[in-house]
């Protein structure tokens, strides 16, 4: 069987140099191919994909599964020539999930604890006491509540914030007050102090995070966006920061990546940048999970992850 990586996938990148070593030491006997330099098209079964060229899954006529080397797909589904009727999965792995909620909750803490603030005494030399507000009174809203978005929920919630959910179906989460859809949007928004990302980017959620979702959150509020740089309209978070209306962001994924050189978040003193790494993943971990795929699939059993296609994730 020939499987084949395609994308932007530089055979030189540390990460990819680890998952392709991975990859070839869990999976001895398959012939992995990195597109273009593959050989008979034909032989294609399983494509790994991640940001695949407009149109290039066509030319394989033989694909009948196609993997996400990452948790988001819009990557894929901007195609509109996606070949049709061959499923697509997802990579979630559990200690992937657990990175973003760690990085998550570095965010949420650095904010409660006004670490903004003591950055800029620091910066004048101050030594100053500035009060704090306490956990339970402090309120995140995660607007997504699937794989990511549940255990970071969780994770905020057992060190005691007051943490709120948002997703398009209802749900029920213990000690997480969860809303859904777009008629309780604004009331999800209104007791929340930090905002959290970590929705799919899709024709609902791109630009979500603008200047009439920040002017719905409670005082003082904050950013964090670790989905994708759409969902964020750039330019309104500036004027609420400008404005006071949030006090500061951690961003770790972007518009354009990498982050231009002369782009304003570069130097803004009240927003951290990190070049989208809050859940790289594993690749020993993201081998292990191809396997199970292969073999379920091979097996005729019912795969994990699958994307709904019409739904956009
Ligand atoms: P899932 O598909 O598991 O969950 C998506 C959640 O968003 C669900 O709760 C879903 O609701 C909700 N949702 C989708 N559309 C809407 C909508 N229109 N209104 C309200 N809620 C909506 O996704 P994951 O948790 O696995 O991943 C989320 C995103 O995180 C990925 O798409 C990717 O962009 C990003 N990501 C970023 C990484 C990074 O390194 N920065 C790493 C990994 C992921 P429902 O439950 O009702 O279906
Ligand atoms: C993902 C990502 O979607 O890393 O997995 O952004």
């Amino acid at each position: 069987m020939t499987v084949l990586l395609i994308g932007e996938i530089d055979p030189t990148d540390t990460w990819f140099v680890e998952f392709i070593a991975e990859f070839k030491k869990s999976m001895p006997n398959i012939d992995l191919q990195i597109f273009p330099d593959c050989g008979n098209f034909e032989d294609v079964e399983i494509a790994l994909a991640w940001k695949p060229p407009l149109g290039a899954l066509l030319k394989f006529p033989n694909l009948k599964l196609i993997i996400s080397l990452s948790a988001g797909v819009d990557h894929l589904l901007r195609d509109p020539n996606l070949p049709d009727n061959i499923s697509i999965v997802r990579l979630v792995s559990p200690a992937q999930t657990l990175q973003m909620a760690e990085y998550v909750n570095l965010a949420v803490l650095f904010f409660q604890r006004r670490l903004f603030d003591y950055q800029q005494l620091q910066r004048s030399q101050q030594w100053a006491y500035l009060p704090v507000s306490n956990s339970q009174s402090f309120t995140v809203g995660i607007m997504g509540l699937g794989a990511f978005g549940l255990t970071v929920a969780k994770r905020l919630r057992d060190i005691g914030l007051s943490v709120r959910g948002w997703s398009r179906t209802p749900k029920e989460i213990a000690g997480i007050k969860c809303f859904y859809g777009q008629d309780q949007f604004r009331l999800f928004l209104s007791k929340c102090h930090v905002l959290v990302c970590l929705l799919p980017l899709t024709s609902e959620t791109e630009n979500i995070l603008n200047a009439d979702t920040f002017s719905a959150l409670s005082q003082p509020a904050y950013l964090v966006n670790v989905s994708r740089g759409k969902h964020l309209v750039e330019a309104d978070l500036l004027s609420a920061l400008d404005s006071g209306k949030i006090g500061g962001a951690f961003l770790d994924c972007f518009c354009t990546e990498p982050l231009p050189k002369d782009h304003p978040f570069w130097h803004h003193p009240r927003i951290i940048v990190t070049p989208h790494i809050s859940a790289p993943g594993i690749p020993s971990e993201l081998a292990g999970q191809i396997i199970d795929i292969f073999t379920k699939f091979y097996t005729g059993q019912p795969l994990k992850n699958l994307v709904y296609l019409p739904q956009g994730y």
